[in-house]
């Protein structure tokens, strides 16, 4: 067979592409087909997503995306951002806008749900790092309110796409497991977590796996979107990180990821979950992945520090902002870029100075030294990271793997090499949309397992490689300066 192209629908919390992949045998080729802003909006009852302007945007996209390769598209695959999902009534029509993961209706609740099933066993059972944006706590918040009383249907936000676009329904197995309503050993639901909860199971729509048909586009959108037909959707690692650490291109199992966008997502890729209590005291997570893969990883806040100081600062030139940053003395003030503190939005420069302020450390006031101090603390986040998940996992590594947007940022991934001590190896950027497309692919027998994806990519994708530098002392005083010690 010839090379094929697939469309991958990539939605992340900053921007959403839809991008065409050509696979052939020794052929892996992505182009963006469309890209748009994914802007939520604050509405007087809380911060929503504005799923039916996505859901606009997936419709251009592939539009664009069939222009691309004469209407021909071998299918279409769509993942997005975990945890968050549209309510569906009786007739199958969307309940109100979802939620956004950021909104503040959870906070609180977790307490409220730790007194039925202790934090501990919740770990145990599911996982599952806490974090107050975790599905089960949106629930537990939604309980009484008259939306969720007339929901007969829960799909999550992908799953919710490929509704719209094929009449279908499931629910895409690594994105449910970002429920905390999955059992990462069995990869099947936490019942026993579920029934002690009052969550109805029945809400969700039958597991998919990455690979399973997912039905085809709807008859009247071909033609609206020019595509021959029949088009099929392949369920992929719907959840976005799932599909980006399909897409690191390693050699090896010894290696660590960092999937920078808007969160920084820094682990190892395992056969099993790590559920000791050390794992669980250091917040870390055990979401699934492809073929039964277990990703041991921390969500640490990410470029989303410096997304919110740009919208503060009225979006001034990226690269500018960051050559300047390169000239600021480095490791001056550091904030804990894990600290859920940052999750909302608003006022984030305010902010840091604030933490750097309260731990009696000189306070950034520049716009340059304010992104110098978010770099720094990146990259000391990623360098805890890394080393607490080698220790809790037993499981060590040669090399760092950086993808997602951060890559773009070559003062971010030199850091990141100087603070772990390790070569980082940076790329793809779209590493999302290619484990979308390799997955499709992989469907339809264009490529082979996992370790052959990865060979692919190493072939064909451009990648950076940074050597770390400098002196680690400073990296580990810095470490001790936020730590107290
Ligand atoms: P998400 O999928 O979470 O929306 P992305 O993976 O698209 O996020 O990454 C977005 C981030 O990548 C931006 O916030 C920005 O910090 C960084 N980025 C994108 N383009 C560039 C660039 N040209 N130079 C430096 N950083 C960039
Ligand atoms: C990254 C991501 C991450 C989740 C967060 C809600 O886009 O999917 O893996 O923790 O969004």
């Amino acid at each position: 067979t010839g090379p094929r192209a697939y469309a991958a629908v990539d939605l992340g919390a900053s921007s959403g592409r839809v991008m065409t992949g050509r696979v052939g045998r020794d052929l892996l080729e992505l182009t963006e087909a469309h890209r748009f802003p994914n802007r939520p909006v604050r509405l007087p009852e809380g911060l929503r997503w504005d799923v039916l302007g996505l859901y606009a945007g997936v419709l251009d996209g592939l539009r664009a995306a069939g222009a691309l390769c004469g209407g021909r598209l071998g299918s279409v695959g769509i993942d997005s951002w975990a945890v968050d999902y549209g309510l569906l009534d009786a007739d199958g029509a969307l309940l109100g806008n979802p939620v956004h993961y950021r909104d503040a209706r959870t906070e609180g609740v977790a307490e409220k749900v730790w007194a039925s099933v202790p934090a501990d066993e919740l770990y145990a059972a599911t996982g599952l790092q806490y974090a107050p944006f975790n599905t089960l706590y949106q629930l537990a918040a939604a309980r009484g309110t008259a939306q969720l009383a007339a929901a007969e249907r829960l799909l999550l936000i992908p799953d919710l796409l490929a509704y719209w676009l094929t009449g279908e329904q499931g629910t895409e197995l690594t994105n449910a497991s970002t429920t905390q309503l999955i059992d990462p050993r069995t990869g099947d639901w936490a019942r026993g977590v579920a029934d002690r909860l009052g969550v109805d199971l029945g809400l969700f729509a039958p597991l998919r796996r990455p690979g399973d048909p997912a039905g085809a586009l709807r008859a009247e959108l071909l033609a609206e979107l020019g595509l021959t037909g029949p088009v099929p959707l392949t369920t992929v690692g719907s959840h976005d990180t799932a599909s980006a650490v399909a897409a690191v291109p390693a050699a090896d199992e010894r290696f660590a990821y960092i999937c920078t966008g808007t969160w920084s997502l820094a682990g190892l890729e395992l056969d099993a979950p790590v559920l000791t209590e050390a794992s669980r005291a250091a917040n870390f997570t055990n979401e699934l992945g492809l073929d039964g893969t277990v990703r041991h990883l921390r969500n640490i806040m990410g470029l989303w520090l410096l997304q919110e100081c740009c919208r503060a600062w009225g979006d001034p030139d990226l690269g500018e902002l960051l050559r300047e940053a390169a000239g600021v003395p480095a490791l001056r003030s550091v904030v804990d870029a894990g600290d859920a503190a940052f999750l909302a939005p608003g006022r984030m420069p305010e902010r840091i100075a604030a933490a750097c302020r309260d731990a009696g450390q000189p306070v950034p006031e520049s716009r340059a030294e304010i992104t110098r101090c978010i770099l720094d603390s990146l990259a000391l986040a990623h360098r805890r990271a890394v080393a607490e998940a080698q220790a809790l996992a037993d499981h060590p590594v040669d090399v760092v793997h950086i993808v997602g947007g951060g890559t773009r940022n070559a003062l971010l991934c030199q850091l990141t090499a100087d603070a772990c001590g390790l070569p980082v190896v940076a790329g793809p950027a779209e590493a999302a949309a290619l484990g979308n497309v390799l997955v499709q692919a992989r469907a339809q027998g264009l490529v082979g397992d996992r370790a052959e994806m990865r060979r692919l990519l190493a072939r064909t994708q451009p990648l950076e490689r940074y050597e770390p530098r400098g002196d680690r002392a400073a990296w580990r005083a810095a470490e001790d300066r936020l730590a107290g010690r």
